[in-house]
């Protein structure tokens, strides 16, 4: 059974776990059946989301999230670096312009922020900047006031990342420092604050099926619903008790990315982590199983991502395009 969060989101249409269960368990091709359906009723065709990564602080995390390259508590080797500049932000998201991109998220290894701190203003400061190239903006910042995501919102923040990252149940055996409900409670502060959110998981962390079902039953229950769900592959990092993972199954991924397509028409379904393990092959499968975004550009936020090149030409041989910024912002805002 799923467990319901202490303070529900309070959507009427709720999907249960039985009901996602039946959609993921169809053979595979009446499921991209159903999924390709649901995409075309609500997606002109063939546009893909490109969004560009930027670790602004990097390093150095409270947290003990098992699969973060940058936790502190954890070997990995990473090297540490302070928040960067707004110059420096300025100079790659001018960049990612440049290459193509048309949303760029910018993430800090922060257990959270608070408004009226120095660091904070500063991020204010950058996104005020970023804000004037005209790309879409999404931030990821780890816990959030009411005020701090007020101060976002102001400042120009398209949409807050913050990921369940996987069920209730199995989130424990990842991370101690933080619970569950405190996420939720997050995603609510940027709700209250009008920030669309941007919010899904990683797979191959030795959950099960029904955990990744499950975590999308607890999306499902969003008012609104998110406006992007990001699927990430674990990328295994040395160091971390999560480095031995096996890679997950590429038809897995495709059934996951399926499911999340027909339980959130609207939403952009984001291919993320992991796409270097993915084929060319299995990453069409994927975009024809209702994917419509993707991270681009050589690199996540501390680890590699197929070359922009690679990416272009994968776009140009599938007949895809780059989708306009604020193109398809959902009707709420
Ligand atoms: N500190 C903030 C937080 O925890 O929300 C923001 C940064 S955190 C790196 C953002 C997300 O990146 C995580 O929730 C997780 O879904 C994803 N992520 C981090 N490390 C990953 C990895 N090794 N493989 C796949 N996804 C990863
Ligand atoms: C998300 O869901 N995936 C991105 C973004 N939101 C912030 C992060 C992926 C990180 C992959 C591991 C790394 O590069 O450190
Ligand atoms: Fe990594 Fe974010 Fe967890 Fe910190 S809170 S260890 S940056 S995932």
């Amino acid at each position: 059974m799923l467990t319901t969060p202490q303070k529900p989101f309070a959507r009427k249409e709720v999907t249960t776990l039985e009901a996602l269960q039946k959609i993921y368990n169809q053979p595979l091709f009446d499921l991209i059946d159903q999924a390709r359906r649901v995409y075309l009723q609500h997606w002109k065709n063939n546009e893909i989301q490109l969004c560009t990564l930027l670790s602004i602080k990097t390093g150095g995390c409270s947290e003990d999230c098992s699969y973060c390259a940058q936790s502190a508590r954890y070997d990995t080797g990473l090297e540490k670096e302070k928040l960067l500049t707004t110059a420096e932000v300025m100079e790659a998201a001018q960049r990612a312009k440049a290459t193509g991109s048309t949303r760029f998220c910018m993430g800090a290894a922060w257990k959270g922020v608070r408004e009226g701190t120095q660091q904070f203003e500063t991020v204010l400061q950058t996104i005020r900047t970023v804000s004037t190239l005209g790309m879409e903006i999404c931030v990821t910042l780890g816990e959030l006031t009411d005020e701090a995501a007020r101060q976002l919102r102001a400042a120009g923040v398209t949409a807050y990342n913050h990921n369940l990252d996987t069920s209730a149940e199995f989130y424990p055996n990842i991370v101690t420092t933080h619970t569950y409900q405190n996420r939720l409670d997050t995603i609510q502060a940027a709700q209250r604050a009008g920030l669309s959110v941007c919010c899904g998981g990683i797979i191959g962390m030795g959950e099960t099926v029904d955990d990744r079902l499950k975590m999308l039953a607890v999306l499902a229950q969003f008012d609104p619903p998110p406006e992007s769900v990001p699927i990430n592959c674990l990328v295994p990092i040395p160091g971390t008790p999560l480095e031995e993972q096996p890679p997950v199954d590429v038809l897995e991924l495709v059934r996951l990315i399926a499911t999340a397509r027909v339980t959130f028409p609207t939403a952009k379904v984001r291919l993320s982590a992991g796409r270097q393990q993915v084929s060319r092959e299995g990453q069409a499968l994927c975009f024809y199983a209702g994917a419509n975004s993707i991270f681009y550009g050589n690199k996540l936020l501390t680890t590699g991502n197929p070359e922009s090149d690679a990416d272009l030409q994968l776009l140009t041989d599938l007949g895809f395009t780059a989708q306009k910024p604020y193109s398809d912002v959902p009707k709420h805002l």
